[in-house]
């Protein structure tokens, strides 16, 4: 399990320009920095916790049911399809599109989970087509996470993107079983962007997953 946040200044951000950029790692549900702290840069999105299993001891594992009434994305379970195209309603490719299945064998809950196959050369995302307006995440803790089967977790990343093109990111643990996967943040009142995102690196041949239980719980 790891989290990597690469740090863009915002001005430099569309040239590609990478100004900074940090690792921090963690051990458990608590994110470990190993340099001394900095003052938050106006925007920036604290992590409280990420967690690969054991999510029950945390108390989160009851958002995760497939599809919870107090999630705010729609089709969590992926359980809806868009008629005449493989894609699930209610998201969307975030840049680069993954190739996504409706799945009846590996599944978490309901008739379907969410197949995703990766790219050869570059990282692919899907994000939730709707989510709640930013106005109504500033200041509040937000809850995103999904159940990810995969055999190369570590290829796997469910993530939140906050104004400065962070990348809150965590991987599954245990290849080849089901794993709840979350992040907790708290969204700065001056935040200007939150984007919620499930992505694969890029490896040759492209990384697999299944996804199903996807929720965004605003706290
Ligand atoms: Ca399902």
């Amino acid at each position: 399990m790891r989290i990597v946040q690469c740090a863009f200044v915002a001005g430099f951000a569309l040239a590609g320009l990478m100004l900074g950029c940090g690792k921090t790692e963690t051990t458990g549900t608590a994110v470990e920095t190993t340099t001394a702290p900095e003052k938050p840069k106006p925007g920036e999105m604290k992590v409280i916790s990420i967690t690969p299993v054991p999510a029950e001891e945390v108390g989160v594992a009851r958002y995760f049911p497939g599809s919870h009434p107090e999630s705010a994305i729609a089709n969590g379970g992926f359980e809806e399809w868009y008629a005449g195209a493989d894609f699930p309603a209610g998201w969307r490719a975030m840049i680069n599109a993954p190739t996504a299945e409706h799945e009846e064998t590996i599944t978490k809950f309901g008739k379907y989970s969410l197949k995703l196959t990766g790219d050869k050369d570059k990282a692919t995302h899907i994000q939730p087509d709707a989510q709640p307006d930013l106005a109504d995440l500033k200041a509040k803790n937000v809850l995103f996470g999904a159940w990810v089967y995969t055999d190369e977790p570590e290829k796997v990343l469910v993530r939140i993107i906050d104004s400065w093109e962070t990348y809150h990111d965590v991987s599954p643990s245990s290849p080849g079983q089901w794993e709840l996967v979350t992040v907790r943040a708290e969204i700065p009142n001056d935040s200007t962007r939150v984007i919620f995102a499930i992505g694969l690196l890029g490896s040759d041949p492209p990384a697999v997953c299944y996804v199903d239980g996807a929720a965004l719980i605003v706290e």
